[in-house]
């Protein structure tokens, strides 16, 4: 009990910022496969946050790439277009989804090629956090396991 309270103690007087699975997850990484010679690449993710604060996203980086943007796909009159996003809010206790049509991380300049089954490894950073290392496979589209609904291929 003794030790306990005293462990208790330590995390709370210390002034380092944290982030723990359970305030903002990151889950269901992956990036989609581009054709070899491809400059850019488009990243997926789910991000759950967890606490009664809004969580800010506001950047990311991959050693595997030259730099890495949040953007966001937008239709305007049945046009889409990418725009950069400096930061993006995720609402206390909200769950935001990077997806195809959406947001996505832009990651450009790929330091080698990457095909299917390879990994990148990405260095996700929200405001007052410790940044999150995440690995998200490259993969040609969603998972068919985890794609149950009718669609078609273009
Ligand atoms: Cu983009």
């Amino acid at each position: 009990m003794k030790s306990w309270l005293a462990a208790l103690t330590l995390f709370c007087a210390t002034p380092t910022p944290t982030l723990a699975a359970d305030v903002i997850a990151v889950h269901d990484a992956w990036v989609r496969a581009a054709p070899p010679g491809a400059t850019v690449l488009a990243a997926y993710l789910t991000i759950d946050n967890h606490s009664a604060d809004a969580q800010v996203l506001s950047g990311a980086s991959s050693p595997q790439f030259a730099r890495v943007e949040i953007h966001r796909t937008e239709f305007k009159n049945g046009v889409a277009s990418m725009n950069a996003q400096p930061r993006v809010a995720i609402p206390a206790h909200a769950t935001l989804s990077f997806a195809p049509d959406g947001y996505h991380l832009m990651l450009i300049g790929p330091r080698n090629p990457l095909r299917a089954g390879d990994h990148v490894e990405l260095r996700i950073r929200f405001d007052g956090h410790v940044d999150q290392w995440i690995h998200a496979p490259v993969r040609t589209d969603i998972a068919p396991a985890a794609d149950t609904t009718p669609h078609h291929h273009d």
